[in-house]
C-alpha cells in the first residue's frame, strides 16, 4: 500500500515546512495538510479542517483519504498553556488518544508524535541532559508531554502501535513563526535585529537552553520515521540535540552581521519557565539507534537566517 499521510496542526511552525518536504517526498497528493482553520496552506494542495478533539470527524477524514500515516502536530506550547492549563492539557492528551486509538484500531499504521525538552524539569541534571533521567516537569505543556511519552510507549508495548518522538528543542526557522513557546524568543531576535536593529528579550541575557535550526529539525523528523522499525527502540520519546545558546550569546552572533545590532532585557513569566529545562541535551540514543546527527551549528544557523530573511 502506498502511503497517504495526514498532517494534523500543519500551519505551524513545525507544520509548514514538514508539509513542504513531506510533499517533496510522497508527492502533493500524497500529503494532506490539516488544522484548526482554513489556512493559506489551502491553496498548495489537499487541505482539511480538522478538530483533533473530535474523534468522529478525524475518523471521517482519515477514512475518506485513506490515510495510513499521521504526524500529530497540534499542541498548545509552553507559554500559552501556562495562560489555560484545563485547556493545555486536553487538547494536548486527547488528541494524542485519538491518533493513538485510530492505530490501535488498525485504521492507520504509523504515527508520528513530537516531545520536547519540557518534559524535563528543575530536578533533571541540566547539562547534557541524559536520554534517561529524573523527569518532574513543573510546567502544563512539560506534564502533558511527560504524560503523553509514557502513553506512546504504553499503545507500542501492549497494542504494537508504531509511534516514534523526539523530544524537540527550541525550533529556529525563516519560514514560519513560532506560536507561544518560551524558546520564541530566538526566532523573534532575527526579526527585530532586520527590522528595528533592537530587540527587547523575555528571557535574561545567560539562559542557556538548547536549540535547532528548522531544516535539522525536519532531517530528523523525516529520519525516525523512515527508520526502520527494530532500530526505534526507543518509543516514548527521543533527545534530540543541535546547539545551546544563550541571548547574549546569539546578540553576539547577529552583531557579526550587523554591528549596530543591540539588545536589551526584560524577563517575564516565561523566565520561570526556562529556568526549568536543561541547558544542552545528550541525543547519543538517537545517533546510535538510528543514525542522528546535526549539522548546523549557531555560526551556520544564523548565517543561513540572515540570509534568507533578508531575501
Ligand atoms: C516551547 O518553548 O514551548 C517549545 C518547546 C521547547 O517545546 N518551543
Amino acid at each position: 500500500m502506498s502511503d497517504k499521510i495526514l498532517v494534523i496542526g500543519s500551519s505551524g511552525q513545525i507544520g509548514t515546512e514538514l508539509v513542504q518536504n513531506l510533499r517533496d517526498i510522497y508527492g502533493i497528493d500524497n500529503v494532506v495538510a490539516s488544522d484548526v482553520k482554513v489556512t493559506e496552506q489551502a491553496k498548495e494542495g489537499p487541505f482539511e479542517v480538522i478538530d483533533v478533539m473530535n474523534a468522529q470527524g478525524l475518523l471521517e477524514i482519515v477514512k475518506r483519504h485513506k490515510i495510513n500515516q499521521i504526524y500529530l502536530l497540534a499542541a498548545l506550547l509552553s507559554a500559552t498553556a501556562e495562560k489555560m492549563p484545563k485547556f493545555g492539557w486536553d487538547l494536548n492528551m486527547q488528541g494524542l488518544f485519538n491518533v493513538l486509538d485510530l492505530a490501535k484500531e488498525k485504521i492507520i499504521q504509523k504515527i508520528y508524535w513530537p516531545s520536547s525538552i519540557a518534559v524535563f524539569g528543575p530536578n533533571t541534571p541540566s547539562i547534557n541532559t541524559p536520554q534517561f533521567t529524573i523527569m518532574e516537569p513543573s510546567t502544563v505543556y512539560g506534564i502533558s508531554k511527560q504524560a503523553g511519552e509514557r502513553w506512546c510507549e504504553y499503545y507500542y508495548n501492549k497494542y504494537g502501535v508504531d509511534v516514534r518522538s523526539l523530544r524537540y528543542p527550541g525550533l529556529i526557522g525563516w519560514k514560519s513563526a513560532p506560536g507561544g513557546g518560551t524558546t520564541d524568543y530566538a526566532v523573534h531576535i532575527f526579526h527585530e535585529a532586520l527590522k528595528s536593529g533592537s530587540y527587547e528579550c523575555f528571557l535574561s541575557e545567560n539562559t542557556t537552553l538548547p536549540m535547532m535550526y528548522m531544516p535539522d529539525a525536519i532531517k530528523a523528523t523525516i529520519g525516525i520515521m523512515h527508520a526502520d522499525s527494530q532500530k526505534v527502540k526507543i518509543r516514548s520519546s527521543y533527545n534530540l540535540s543541535g546547539f545551546s545558546f544563550s541571548p547574549k550569546e546569539i546578540a553576539l552572533e547577529i552583531k557579526k552581521h550587523i554591528p549596530n545590532f543591540s539588545i536589551s532585557y526584560k524577563p517575564d513569566s516565561r523566565q520561570q519557565i526556562a529556568d526549568s529545562w536543561p541547558k544542552s541535551i545528550d541525543s547519543s540514543e538517537a545517533g546510535k539507534d538510528w543514525g542522528w546527527k546535526p549539522e548546523y551549528d549557531l555560526t551556520g544557523m544564523t548565517n543561513d537566517m540572515l540570509k534568507n530573511l533578508k531575501k
